[in-house]
């Protein structure tokens, strides 16, 4: 994407179009994240499938994760510090694909997303479900930085960027929803950035 309309006063209507309430736009990629940046290697990592699914929880490794189907979007994500960009390209695997490796119980309508650190945090299946949602290992292109949640991080782009956790390492699936980490501090439930769902 070319930036250089942010470097003149108003924007173009089709851009201000995809502006969400109360977000600037910026060129950059910030890094935001609670603690520091755990250094994951890829044939260290692993994700857990847990809680109401039938059978034993599943694990998956690197190699399982390349071996499925790969996916590449091109999404605008929006923080709730009010910072918005514009354009990314993730490549990784859709949730759905994942939700699909295992047999969720009918009662299931909630997961909390469990990352490194004990970061957790809290969605529907509704909005997991949604098609642009992955577990990404690339970003524009390149391999996901350490930073940004390397080797592998959830993207959510529809609601504010703390739902994508970095550094993700499982999913539990529930029969209701469950306040994660942020959202224990105050953060909205759900956190859509058109109503400006910041905080409950
Ligand atoms: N594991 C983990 N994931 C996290 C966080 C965190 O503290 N720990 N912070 C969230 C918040 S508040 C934001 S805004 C985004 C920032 O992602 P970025 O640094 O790639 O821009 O990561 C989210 N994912
Ligand atoms: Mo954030």
């Amino acid at each position: 994407m070319v930036f250089s309309f942010l470097r003149k006063p108003g924007l173009p209507p089709e851009i201000e179009a995809r502006r969400p309430p109360g977000q600037a736009l910026t060129e950059k990629w910030p890094v935001l994240h609670y603690g520091g940046v755990p250094k994951i290697l890829r044939n260290k990592w692993s994700l857990r499938l847990f809680g109401l699914i039938d059978g034993e929880p599943m694990g998956l490794n690197w190699d399982d994760l390349m071996a499925l189907p790969q996916t590449t979007t091109t999404e605008d994500i929006h923080c709730v510090t009010r910072w918005s960009r514009l354009d990314m390209s993730f490549e990784g695997v859709l949730f759905s694909e994942i939700m699909s490796l295992v047999k969720v119980r009918p009662q299931a309508t909630h997961a909390m997303i469990h990352a490194e650190n004990s970061f957790t945090t809290n969605l529907s299946l509704e909005d997991l479900l949604r098609p642009g949602v992955m577990f990404a290992h690339k970003a524009d292109g390149q391999d996901l930085p350490a930073d940004h949640g390397g080797p592998v991080r959830l993207v959510v782009p529809h609601l504010y960027f703390w739902k994508s956790a970095k550094w993700v390492r499982g999913v539990e699936f529930m029969d209701r929803d469950r306040a994660g980490f942020w959202e224990s501090y105050g953060y909205h439930m759900r956190g859509d950035p058109w109503v400006e769902e910041r905080y409950s």
